[in-house]
């Protein structure tokens, strides 16, 4: 149920199966988006916590360990064991979630059934992973094995706490790493939460760690740090490029990188408008438009133009913004004041450059971070509000007339993370399907990701692809080993 006095009990850092202080004993406040008060005092990690944390991940990971002589289907069985205490605790989990991120309670427990589809699906890849035996000249029997990376780091945005723990962990541990993960500073308690029932599920000490803090000392610590084999990361595209460079010029450490995007959505003319509008409001609005594969461009057919923008204004205007624990609201507050700046400041740029604002572009009322949903008709490609990640709920709307004019405009950016189109017209789905740089493409629909199919951006929206058969590739190691024999057959 939901309950906005849901008790905290873990505020500490998970180390090698113990909650502990920080080294340095210091705190860091986490504050409730929808009424800026103070959730919890939260222990704030530093380097010398991420040391202690990357100790016992590596003793676990060491040869002949606990950890290292479990079974795949044991560590399957862990997984699967984890993912039901999650289900089982779903209504505190949920309450964090709101109280630290201010999503709504229905989309926080939709948050937590797509953890544990995460986990049971990697679950059931811990013995699916295999090497090859290779044909090679000579008398040399060759084959592959895949083996666990290592230590890993995880670094969590705090827009999906839950589910982004979930792409970094259930792959992690399904192909037998050990892990360190740094939630956001914003959203550090649903994941302490799911420190304590790894450990309740039984998982050995120093396989799952968790240090929080912020990015320059706790993120930067495990970037740079010389045993931590691979990272994992999911936010801003500064930060990604600066984490490339970090793990470069340390240990040459593995990345996978996922970041910003600006994802268009193209309505062609022969669409169901009302179902076209009802898409793309989803395609933008949810989770307050602080959705990484937000479809953040609308490219509208002229001929359907009009009547498009009359509907999704109305659509925005009727959004319930409030109280994300009641069950009445559509949209809680943004993160935080410096995220609902910037998307203020992004309204401001839209009117100045000529976009013409339909509906919303204020805030609303003066405690929480809420915003209004935001309408723009009249954009065009070199407006800011084209071109920046707004990550909020602003929707943009640009007028096209051909596909090849909307495929290049489509194309016209940094990022590459999602496409989606909507029309009835087969040859035109696929030629844009076909023709637009982007990781994902949603024909007919938007935002339809399944855990099965891989997930990731072309261009600056990231390196790799997690979930899916890729997304636990990113853990694993191949190893050639080639084996003289005495005769070629
Ligand atoms: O992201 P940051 P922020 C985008 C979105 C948003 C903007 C800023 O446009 O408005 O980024 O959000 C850690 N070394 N996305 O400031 O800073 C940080 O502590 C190592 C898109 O929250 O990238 C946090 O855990 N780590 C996105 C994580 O990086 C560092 C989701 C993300 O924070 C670090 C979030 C450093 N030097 C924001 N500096 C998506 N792809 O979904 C920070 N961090």
């Amino acid at each position: 149920m939901a309950n906005p006095n849901q008790e905290i009990k873990f505020t500490k850092l998970f180390i090698k199966n113990e909650f502990v202080d920080a080294v340095s004993k210091k705190t860091f406040p986490v504050s409730n988006p929808a009424n800026e008060k103070l959730v919890a005092n939260v222990a704030e990690g530093d380097k010398a916590d991420v040391d202690l944390a990357v100790v016992a991940a590596r003793n676990a990971f060491c040869r002949g360990s606990v950890w290292r002589n479990t079974d795949p289907t044991a560590r399957g069985t862990l997984l699967n064991k984890l993912a039901a205490l999650v289900e089982r605790d779903s209504d505190i989990i949920a309450n964090l979630i709101v109280l630290e991120n201010g999503k709504t309670f229905a989309n926080a427990k939709v948050e937590i059934s797509r953890f544990a589809q995460i986990l049971k699906f990697y679950a059931g890849f811990v013995d699916k992973y295999y090497g090859k035996t290779i044909p090679v000249d000579g008398p040399i029997f060759t084959y592959t094995r895949k083996e666990a990376i290592g230590v890993v780091g995880a670094i969590l945005p705090w827009n999906f706490p839950v589910i982004m723990l979930a792409y970094k962990l259930a792959p992690a541990i399904a192909a037998g790493c050990t892990i360190i993960v740094k939630a956001a500073e914003q959203t550090p308690l649903s994941a302490l939460y799911i420190a304590a029932l790894s450990k309740e599920v039984g998982f050995p000490d120093g396989v799952i760690n968790v240090i929080n803090g912020f990015g320059p000392t706790v993120g930067h610590a495990i970037v740079s740090h010389l045993d931590i084999r691979k990272v994992a990361f999911t936010g801003s595209t500064d930060v990604g490029r600066l984490i490339m460079k970090t793990a470069a010029d340390s240990n040459i450490k593995k990345v996978s990188l996922e970041l910003g995007g600006k994802s268009p959505l193209v309505i062609f003319e022969d669409v169901d408008i009302d179902e076209a509008a009802m898409v793309a409001h989803n395609a933008i609005f949810m989770n307050h438009g602080q959705v990484c594969f937000a479809a953040s461009r609308h490219y509208v057919h002229e001929k359907i133009y009009d009547e498009f923008v009359k509907r999704s204004a109305a659509l925005a205007s009727m959004r319930k913004v409030g109280d994300p624990f009641d069950a009445d609201t559509d949209q809680g507050p943004q993160i935080d004041e410096e995220s609902m700046k910037k998307i203020l400041h992004f309204v401001d740029l839209g009117k100045e450059q000529g976009a013409k604002l339909e509906t919303g572009g204020k805030r609303i009322g003066t405690e929480g971070y809420f915003m209004e949903p935001t309408v723009f008709s009249n954009v065009t490609d070199d407006m800011s509000i084209a071109t920046h990640e707004i990550f909020g709920p602003v929707q943009c709307i640009i007028k096209f007339k051909t596909v090849d004019e909307v495929i290049e405009s489509a194309n016209r950016t940094n990022y590459g993370l999602m496409a989606g189109v909507m029309t009835k017209n087969i040859d035109t789905a696929l030629t844009f399907a076909n023709a637009v740089e982007a990781g994902t493409v949603w024909v007919n629909c938007y935002s339809a990701g399944a855990v099965a199919a891989p997930f990731g951006g072309y261009k600056e929206s990231g390196i790799g692809r997690e979930l899916g058969e890729e997304g636990l590739s990113l853990y694993l190691e191949t190893k050639t080993v080639a084996i003289k024999l005495p005769y070629k057959n």
